[in-house]
């Protein structure tokens, strides 16, 4: 049987289908059903040659010497590059988006299982992946640091001793929020608890790896660049400031993405090694990693130690929250975020909640683990804070003996305190929680549920019901306040109106599986009335769109989106003043309804959008000002980031004899403002949902002593299927955006970043006859089993 959101799916294309804002089935869909998608490794151009990296199987270790000759003899090499090769070039060193630097090929050291020690460049992938067994290197190994916790000790071993005056592996400290004000609020409360809670490793494993195709063309000294990037614009602004070559002559190309999860905002060593072989063999040079490389050594997500304190009154009134992090982020701190903020937008772990006072600090340090950590719809560190808060409001709850959805609804904001300003700096712009949560409890069910778990309680079996509520914060700008390596968070949108009346709109966002071909086309479509299927979409070709610093944090609609509603009421209102010259009227006597204009008090003289596009580019006399055609640009500076939110319950089973949980139900109700495609929104949701499942139950990227990546392979890293979700049941309030042009909220990570607190809160909730307060993600049968003999987690 189908759900109605199915059902409702199904009547997607019906021929009464809204122009604008609804359910329309996706655009991009008919090409990716029909195996017609063009990723980056479906491109081949001719002479083109293929690249592998030689990797590092120790993980800290002097680099003593390298011997490719055997590799240069093989009869199918073109060539190897090592990072001496690198060095004269002063390649060797890559700026990262953290204002470190990162080994592009290792020259003193390698600081990683799994880092970039060498570039093959052969005729076919056989002959490279074949030679790289026929390079000899020789390492002299290390004492790794692998252990977060140990990486500050005295007698650590030192990283990045690369670095002049280097001592330790500390990153950064950053705090956020006042620590006295904390205090004191900390110190008249009636309750606190307190909690390490860890947000272990994990990884996106988006179903495409990265890779590259480089064309070096070197007559003209141009480069395109065909990449799996989530920010093309960026991307060819930093290649241009990297490799030297000026910023006219790159043309960065990102094709059809088959899933980023912010695993695609960086740039790896490996496009940069594509780009050198390109040049000095003089051929495209493709590159694409297979699996183990992408989950061994590009950008990992969270690694937070959080201890976690929450303060309240007797009666469950929470007073304030303090944490102190531990962040792991690896061998080089390549970690994505504006570049205030180090710890991302993890200021935001205050939550939905109106609280006196909170303060948090985290430290940041370098451990011989791959760089990253910023990735996996995290809406930069939003997903560690949800996790923290939403952890510590549940333990509370518990501690109270209070229901937790009474404790969640007794501390929300209320409404009327939008736009609210939290203790950390932030100013949501919108909210209405406890319509969301109220919700939410109806879906699911809640007062029946308890009775039932009671029931169940009493025979012995294990069932938890588990709440979580989260605010988010995305859609990066404004540009004075949030940029990347320098470059402020505005994006750009072009919209040309052709004479027949059909549109293109180049917009500077990339999308990796998100709709965007069909969202974007329905914000013209609601602006100016012409049908989505008549507006043709353009993104990820620098040399086709305006710049824009490109899709994570769930930015696209409310950046981009928001560019591509005024470039279209651009367009509207010099339709306006060609419609009025060519219905011989004012501009003001002119009325808009959707798709026309026409004159107030005679709906029949009306100029419709087509025959005003032909207008523009035909023979009748413009008004004075009025430039032929109707195009238009703009560059949008969004003045605040949004606020989405979002009630999540879910249900599980936990089997006695095995320990194995079982998501039985699972209800999400998310409010992300004006809603462009519900379709769209419902299948990000899902996605989300199933990446919180995996993290909370399955996922995880762990390291032996001696550094070695134990989730290298998807044997290992245990990624969820349709057999571990359940039918998700979502619902939705609409709390729009007030100062976004179009009401809309992100919502591309909500449920990665709500659903794994809810699914652990309901396993704890399960174990509460064992009395257990807390346990770590991911709740495997082996560490839940643990919890229920008393053990601490096993390893
Ligand atoms: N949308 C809508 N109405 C709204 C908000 C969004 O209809 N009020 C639609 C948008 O128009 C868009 C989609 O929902 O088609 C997601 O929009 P948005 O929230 O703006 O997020 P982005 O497009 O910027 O996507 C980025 C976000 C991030 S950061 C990660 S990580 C993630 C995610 O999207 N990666 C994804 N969802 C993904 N989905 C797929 N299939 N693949 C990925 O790699
Ligand atoms: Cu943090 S993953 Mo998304 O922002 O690309």
């Amino acid at each position: 049987t189908l759900t109605p959101e199915r059902e409702a799916n199904h009547a997607a294309d019906s021929p009464d289908r809204p122009i604008g804002f609804g359910r329309i089935q996706r655009k991009e869909d008919p090409r990716f059903v029909r195996g017609r998608g063009n990723y980056v490794d479906d491109i081949v151009l001719p002479g083109m040659l293929h690249g592998a990296i030689l990797r590092s199987p120790l993980a800290h270790a002097r680099l003593v010497s390298i011997d490719t000759s055997e590799a240069l003899a093989h009869p199918k090499v073109v060539a190897v590059i090592t990072g001496k090769d690198l060095e004269a070039l002063n390649l060797a060193w890559a700026p990262t988006l953290s204002a470190d630097v990162q080994a592009v090929l290792a020259t003193d050291k390698v600081r990683f299982q799994g880092q970039e020690v060498a570039f093959v460049v052969a005729e076919d992938r056989y002959a490279a992946r074949d030679a790289l067994e026929l390079i000899e290197v020789e390492y002299e190994a290390l004492p790794p640091v692998i252990d977060a916790r140990r990486a500050l000790d005295p007698d650590a071993a030192v990283i990045r001793d690369e670095l002049p005056g280097r001592t330790d592996n500390h990153i950064f400290d950053w705090e956020a929020g006042d620590a006295a004000e904390t205090d004191a609020v900390f110190a008249r409360a009636d309750v606190v608890v307190d909690q390490e809670i860890i947000y272990p490793r994990v990884h996106p494993a988006p179903m495409e790896t990265c890779g590259a195709v480089a064309d070096f063309e070197p007559v003209e000294g141009k480069l395109t660049l065909y990449e799996t990037s989530q920010a093309p614009h960026a991307h060819r602004t930093l290649f241009a400031m990297v490799a030297g070559i000026p910023e006219h002559k790159i043309r960065v190309v990102s094709p059809d993405i088959g899933g980023g999860f912010g695993n695609k905002v960086g740039i790896y060593p490996g496009y940069i090694l594509a780009v050198v072989g390109s040049i000095v063999t003089g051929r495209p040079v493709k590159w694409v990693e297979d699996r183990s490389e992408n989950l061994m050594s590009t950008s990992f997500a969270r690694d937070y130690i959080m201890q976690g304190q929450i303060a309240a009154t007797a009666d469950g009134r929470i007073l304030g929250l303090r944490t102190n992090v531990l962040a792991d982020h690896g061998a080089f701190n390549a970690t994505a975020q504006p570049t205030k903020y180090p710890a991302g937008f993890f200021h935001i772990f205050t939550g939905s909640y109106d609280l006196e006072a909170a303060h948090c600090k985290v430290t940041g340090v370098y451990t011989n683990k791959a760089p990253g950590g910023v990735a996996y719809a995290c809406s930069f560190r939003v997903t560690e804070a949800v996790y923290l808060v939403e952890r510590l409001v549940d333990m509370l709850a518990q501690r109270l003996d209070m229901d937790p959805a009474e404790l969640r609804l007794k501390n929300f904001i209320q409404p009327e305190q939008f736009p609210y300003k939290n203790k950390t700096g932030w100013e949501y712009d919108s909210g209405n929680y406890e319509p969301a949560l109220r919700k939410a409890l109806d879906m699911v069910g809640y007062d029946e549920l308890r009775v039932e778990q009671a029931e169940k309680r009493a025979r012995g079996e294990l069932m938890g019901i588990g709440i979580s509520f989260f605010t988010e914060t995305v859609g990066a700008g404004p540009r004075k306040h949030m940029d990347i390596v320098g470059l402020g968070m505005a994006d750009g949108a072009e919209l040309r109106i052709h004479p027949t009346g059909k549109a293109v709109v180049r917009i500077s966002v990339q999308s990796q599986g998100q709709g965007h071909e069909t969202t974007f086309a329905q914000i013209v479509a609601e602006e100016l009335g012409i049908p989505p299927e008549d507006i043709d979409v353009v993104h990820g070709d620098t040399d086709q769109t305006p710049f824009g610093l490109g899709t994570y944090g769930s930015r696209s609609t409310p950046v981009s989106g928001g560019a591509v509603a005024l470039v279209s009421r651009k367009i509207r209102d010099k339709a306006r003043l060609i419609a009025a010259a060519m219905l011989e009227t004012r501009p003001e006597d002119l009325e808009w309804e959707k798709g026309r204009w026409f004159v107030k008090g005679d709906p029949s003289a009306a100029k419709t959008m087509a025959e005003i596009a032909m207008g523009a580019h035909g023979t009748i006399t413009l008004p004075d000002g009025v430039d032929g055609n109707l195009d238009a640009e703009v560059t949008y500076d969004p003045p605040n980031l949004t606020f989405p939110f979002g009630a999540y319950i879910c249900v599980v089973d936990i089997d006695p004899g095995t320990a194995r949980v079982k998501v039985r139900r699972f209800v999400a109700v998310d409010d992300c403002g004006t809603r462009i495609n519900p379709m769209i929104i419902e299948g990000q949701l899902h996605g989300g949902l199933a990446d919180g499942v995996g993290m909370a139950l399955m996922e995880i990227i762990e390291f032996d002593d001696e550094g070695n990546c134990l989730g290298g392979s998807l044997m290992d890293y245990l990624i969820p299927t349709a057999m571990e979700v359940p039918t998700w049941e979502s619902g939705h309030t609409v709390t729009p955006s007030p100062h976004h042009p179009i009401g809309a909220k992100g919502v591309g990570e909500s449920a990665t970043v709500g659903s794994p607190p809810a699914i652990v809160n309901a396993v704890v909730d399960a174990l509460a006859p064992f009395n257990v307060a807390h346990m770590d993600m991911p709740c495997t049968p082996a560490r839940v089993w643990a919890a229920m003999q008393g053990r601490a987690t096993p390893p």
